[in-house]
């Protein structure tokens, strides 16, 4: 098939099609072109709500810390008791209430490194704090999922450039993991066989779409991709959720996530923004066939540090559509060093 043609491709674990238009991404760009996010951060910054021995929202200080840092996000969108039950006066009127809790997970004391710039020991120490979230709130008996992601850069919607991630945990499964949950436990069913521990060896084989892999874990630009650099970051052996990697495994995603940021920042040479997270399984107890460990990397800037993808027109009122192939994408993000242009703490 000529990959240059107008064409749809399948994602299997949204059951959602992209529409793939590679000319397109000749055309002239005069629209909106996003400001350089090149300004020279402070280790520590005293006006910085999560540096160390500084003051948030509300008046509580900062401990000293040292390594990681989590704190009850001072305006979280649930909150751990009920509201009291409530009945849409009509069936096409659906609410309920909701539970949960968020958090904010900063990744190191340091202002201006970024998980790219951080030594391995510190994104190990992330990852374990996540995976000691993802225990402790999951363990809790009205928590169903717990939703780790990291918004990065002002262009995502991130209200502060000290690097930081988020914890929502919530009484219902979120649409999104619900979405893939329900994919991946029929595509079990259909085939006895995982949908992404399949997808993996496949990607593995074909090679033409993976960006960069360890031992344990493989970063591609899946088959399916929306987001121009969009990755998908899976662990080789069928982990459910990050609780499940052995030591040797949370070592490899650690490494993992270095080397594909650093491409990332290294690519227009800023810090990259994106939005990323982990899907893994729900907390209830109940099980979950097929569920597969996975992270997924959203990165809106298309071809320069200054033009974005805008999921707008077609892509709200029809489906999602993409200028460059994930195979171009791949093979750019393939093309770059793992050493963070700006250097760091753990070169
Ligand atoms: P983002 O920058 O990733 O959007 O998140 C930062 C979070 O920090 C945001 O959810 C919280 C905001 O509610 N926050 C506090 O909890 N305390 C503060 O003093 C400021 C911001
Ligand atoms: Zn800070």
């Amino acid at each position: 098939m000529n990959l240059d043609a107008p064409h749809r491709r399948f994602n299997p674990l949204t059951r959602d099609w992209v529409l793939v238009s590679p000319h397109r991404a000749r055309r002239p760009w005069l629209g909106q072109v996003e400001k350089l996010a090149r300004e020279v951060l402070p280790a520590y910054d005293p006006a910085c709500y999560l540096c160390p021995g500084n003051e948030r929202a509300g008046g509580v200080r900062n401990p000293a810390y040292a390594s990681t840092f989590v704190f009850d996000n001072d305006f979280a969108a649930l909150l751990p008791d009920p509201g009291p039950e409530v009945e849409g006066s009509h069936p096409l009127l659906t609410i309920e209430p909701e539970v949960g809790a968020c958090r904010v997970v900063c990744f190191s004391p340091r202002h201006d490194l970024g998980l790219p710039q951080l030594p391995l020991a510190a994104v190990e120490a992330v990852i374990t704090t996540w995976t000691g979230q993802t225990v402790e709130l999951g363990s809790r008996a009205n928590i169903r999922y717990v939703q780790i992601f990291e918004n990065k850069g002002a262009m995502m919607g991130c209200s502060n450039p000290h690097p930081h991630s988020q914890v929502w945990a919530t009484g219902q499964i979120p649409n999104e993991a619900a979405r893939e949950l329900a994919a991946q436990a029929a595509y079990l069913d259909e085939h006895g066989s995982c949908l992404l521990c399949d997808y993996g060896s496949a990607e593995r084989q074909d090679g033409s779409r993976i960006v960069c892999a360890n031992q344990h874990f493989t970063a591609l630009v899946p088959f399916w991709a929306v987001w121009p650099f969009e990755v998908l970051l899976l662990p080789h052996r069928h982990a459910a959720s990050l609780p499940d990697l052995d030591p040797a495994e949370r070592t490899a995603l650690a490494d993992i996530i270095r080397r594909l940021t650093a491409r990332y920042d290294n690519l227009f040479e800023i810090p990259f923004p994106y939005s990323m997270g982990f899907h893994q399984a729900p907390t209830d107890g109940r099980g979950c066939p097929g569920q597969h460990l996975h992270a997924h990397f959203y990165p809106p800037l298309l071809r320069s540090a200054t033009v974005r993808k805008f999921m707008v027109g077609y892509e709200m009122l029809a489906m999602p559509q993409r200028d460059i192939t994930p195979e171009t994408a791949a093979e750019r993000l393939r093309g770059l060093s793992e050493v963070h242009f700006l250097g760091g703490d753990g070169q």
